[in-house]
C-alpha cells in the first residue's frame, strides 16, 4: 500500500452513503408494501445500471461478468496477475422486504473505493467491488446465483430448475440478457481471491441487545431447503367420512408442525421455517387433493442439520402414509455451514479497534454470498445492528451512523488484508 493511511482520517461520508441507499430504495415495485426488487424483475433490470453508474463515478472500471455480477475494479499498485481483494453483496430483495439487506454491502463497498482514492491510499492488490446476481431465493428455489457461479458451484441442473409456471432458471437468465451456459464457465478459480470481506446488516437482535456496533461473523449457517408435494384425493367435504379421506392439506399441516418441532428442539443454533403452503383445488366444500410446502432448516452445526433432515423426512412420510396421501420430498439446497477464516476475523476485530469501535464475535443465521466466496479464498463478514432485529420486512432498519461505522471497519479491514502475505490467501 502507498499513501499515508490513517484510519481516523478515512471516515466514510454519511450523507453520500445515505443518498446512495435512498436512490436504490426508489427503484422498487411500489405496488407492494416495503421495498421489492426481485431478481430478473424490471425493477432489478433498472437498478443495475444505477449501481454500475455509482461504481464508475467512484472511479471503478465496471463490467458485467459471465455470471451476471456487476463488477467494479480499482487497480492496485501491484495488482496485475495477483489475486484481488473483493468486497460486495447484493441488491435484489425478498418480496415486500427492506432497503438495507444487501444494499448496505454494495453501497459500502463503493464508498470504500471512494475513500481509498480521496485519502490517497493506494492498495497493492486490485480491489473488486461486486453486486452479486440474485442472492435471495428466487422462484426457482435457487439463491446466490452469481456468487455460486463465480465459486464454480452453479450446475446445469440448477439452471433447469423450474418455477411454478414451468420456466427454468436458465430461461429467466436468458430473458434477463445473460448467457446461462456462460454462467457455468464463470468460475474465478481456486485461490483466486486474496481476501473477501462482506458488510451486511445483522438481520437479528444480538448487536442491538448487547449495545455493540460491530459484529465479527464466526460462521454462516448452513441452509437445507425443502419442497414437499402432497397428493391425496379430492372428495365431497360433506359426504366423505373422516376415516375414508386422503386429505393432502391435513397431511401438509402435520408436516408444518413437525418442521416447527424439530427447530424448537435444536441444541444450539438451529431453526426451521415453513415459509409457504399452497393447496388445491381450493374449494371450501372439497377435501384438498394437492398441497405443496416450501420449508428450510438452518444451523451452524452440520451434524444437527444432516440428522434432522433424515428425521424430518421419516416423520413427514409416516404422517402422509397414515392418511393415504403420497408425498414427494425435493431437497432444493443443502448448503453446509461455512466458517469465516480465523485470521480474517482477527483482522476485522483489529480494524474495529483501529477506528475505536467495540466488536462482538457472532454466528450468522442468515445466508450470504460470502458462504460461496469462501471457496475462493479467505472470507470474513462484518455486521452492523438491525433495529429490533427485524429484516426481510418493510420495518427493516439500520441507522446511517451504524452503516457508516460498518463501512469504516470494512475499509480498515481491507487495508489490513492488503498487507497480509499472499501465502495466507491459500
Ligand atoms: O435468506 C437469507 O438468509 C438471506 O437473507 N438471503
Ligand atoms: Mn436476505
Ligand atoms: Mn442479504
Amino acid at each position: 500500500m502507498t499513501g499515508t493511511w490513517r484510519p481516523e482520517a478515512a471516515e466514510p461520508l454519511a450523507d453520500r452513503v445515505a443518498e446512495d441507499i435512498r436512490l436504490l430504495s426508489t427503484i422498487v415495485d411500489d405496488t407492494l408494501p416495503g421495498w421489492t426488487r426481485r431478481v430478473f424483475s424490471e425493477q432489478y433490470r433498472a437498478g443495475r445500471p444505477v449501481v454500475a453508474r455509482l461504481m464508475r463515478e467512484a472511479g471503478l472500471q465496471v463490467h458485467v461478468d459471465a455470471a451476471g455480477n456487476v463488477v467494479g475494479r480499482l487497480p492496485g499498485a501491484h495488482g496485475a496477475g495477483a489475486p484481488p481483494l473483493v468486497t460486495g453483496s447484493h441488491t435484489d430483495t425478498v418480496h415486500a422486504g427492506g432497503r438495507f439487506d444487501g444494499v448496505v454491502g454494495v453501497v459500502g463497498a463503493i464508498e470504500v473505493a471512494r475513500r481509498l482514492q480521496e485519502t490517497g491510499t493506494r492498495l497493492d492488490h486490485d480491489l473488486l467491488v461486486v453486486d452479486f446476481l440474485g442472492e435471495e431465493p428466487n422462484e426457482h428455489g435457487m439463491s446466490c446465483v452469481g456468487s455460486r457461479a463465480v465459486a464454480g458451484a452453479l450446475g446445469a441442473d440448477d439452471l433447469s430448475r423450474a418455477d411454478g409456471s414451468g420456466r427454468t432458471l436458465g430461461a429467466a437468465m436468458a430473458g434477463f440478457g445473460l448467457d446461462p451456459a456462460g454462467s457455468l464457465r464463470a468460475s474465478w478459480g481456486a485461490r483466486s481471491v486474496h481476501g473477501y470481506v462482506e458488510l451486511h446488516v445483522e438481520q437479528g437482535p444480538v448487536l442491538e441487545r448487547v449495545g455493540v456496533p460491530i459484529g465479527v461473523v464466526t460462521s454462516i449457517a448452513g441452509i437445507d431447503r425443502l419442497l414437499a408435494s402432497f397428493h391425496g384425493r379430492a372428495d365431497h367435504a360433506g359426504t366423505t367420512p373422516m376415516d375414508l379421506r386422503h386429505d393432502a392439506l391435513a397431511a401438509a399441516a402435520e408436516a408444518v408442525l413437525a418442521i416447527e418441532r424439530v427447530g424448537c428442539g435444536a441444541p444450539v443454533h438451529g431453526v426451521s421455517t415453513t415459509g409457504r403452503l399452497l393447496s388445491g383445488p381450493g374449494a371450501v366444500n372439497v377435501v384438498p387433493q394437492e398441497a405443496t410446502l416450501w420449508a428450510e432448516l438452518r444451523s451452524t452445526q452440520a451434524d444437527w442439520l444432516s440428522g434432522v433432515r433424515r428425521t424430518l423426512a421419516e416423520e413427514i412420510a409416516v404422517g402422509a402414509a397414515r392418511r393415504g396421501v403420497e408425498v414427494v420430498l425435493d431437497w432444493l439446497s443443502d448448503q453446509p455451514p461455512v466458517a469465516a477464516t480465523p485470521f480474517v476475523q482477527d483482522e476485522i476485530a483489529a480494524a474495529a479497534q483501529d477506528v475505536g469501535l467495540a466488536w462482538r464475535a457472532m454466528p450468522s443465521g442468515a445466508g450470504h454470498d460470502a458462504a460461496h466466496l469462501a471457496l475462493l479464498g479467505p472470507m470474513g463478514m462484518i455486521f452492523v445492528p438491525s433495529v429490533g432485529g427485524r429484516s426481510h420486512v418493510p420495518d427493516e432498519l439500520t441507522g446511517i451512523d451504524d452503516v457508516v461505522r460498518g463501512i469504516h471497519v470494512l475499509l480498515a479491514t481491507l487495508v489490513r488484508l492488503d498487507r497480509a502475505p499472499a501465502t495466507r490467501s491459500a
